[in-house]
């Protein structure tokens, strides 16, 4: 049964990958499984048909047979349990993997979405120019302890794993900011999880949908 995610017609990062269905993508790349992608406009997004598939009428939504899924990480959590790849065969070793999912959706990724949203909705208010040094200082120290964890391996727990997956997926957001090229050892951790393969062909996909748009 091949899946169907949902996807940005028009994505607002304008083909950078930032849009959460780039980490279903991923996922589905890493693990072999073709897939067919429904493009939604925002509109659409909010219509009944979508929120039957996501409360919240957002993307990505995971649609396999009858099962429906949403939330970015627990599709990826569900494609990792059901395909070989995304998860050491070991089970101690896949539930420290998921707990790098868990550390990246829920401690890495609150302060810089936070951030994001200052930029996008507060640069013309008072308070910006110093609550900005607040945020970069949250973030930083988050990548100092990420780090000190890396330490000399390429990835957070032996080989990748979809826990470096999720990770390297909400690093990604920091892009412009200037604060991965601070910590030269991430900013290497997600360029190793750019070059692989299955990230590539992911992020060509997902391109395509942006070039394809720009073309009409
Ligand atoms: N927790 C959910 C998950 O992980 O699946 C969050 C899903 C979510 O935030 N989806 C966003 C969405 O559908 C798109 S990814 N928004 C529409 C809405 O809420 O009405 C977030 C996103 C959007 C744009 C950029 N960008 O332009 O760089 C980056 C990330």
């Amino acid at each position: 049964m091949r899946p169907v995610i949902t996807a940005f017609a028009q994505s607002p990062d304008r083909g950078q990958g930032l849009a959460r269905d780039m980490g279903v993508r991923w996922a589905l790349e890493e693990t072999g499984q073709p897939y067919d992608v429904r493009l939604l406009s925002f509109a659409e997004l909010k219509e009944p048909a979508h929120r039957a598939r996501q409360p919240f009428g957002q993307i990505p939504t995971y649609e396999e047979g009858s099962l429906v899924l949403f939330e970015s990480a627990a599709i990826v959590l569900h494609i990792a349990e059901t395909h070989d790849g995304l998860f050491p065969r070991d089970p101690d070793a896949r539930a420290r993997a998921i707990s790098w999912m868990f550390a990246a959706m829920s401690t890495i990724e609150p302060p810089i979405v936070e951030r994001s949203r200052a930029i996008l909705l507060e640069s013309d208010k008072p308070w910006y120019d110093a609550r900005m040094p607040m945020l970069d200082a949250r973030i930083r120290k988050r990548l100092r302890d990420l780090t000190d964890r890396l330490g000399d391996g390429d990835w957070l727990d032996g080989d990748f794993s979809a826990g470096d997956l999720m990770m390297i997926n909400v690093l990604r957001r920091l892009q412009g900011s200037g604060l991965l090229e601070e910590q030269p050892a991430i900013r290497a951790y997600v360029a190793r999880g750019e070059a692989r393969p299955a990230f590539q062909r992911a992020f060509a996909a997902q391109l395509a949908v942006f070039e394809a748009g720009q073309a009409c």
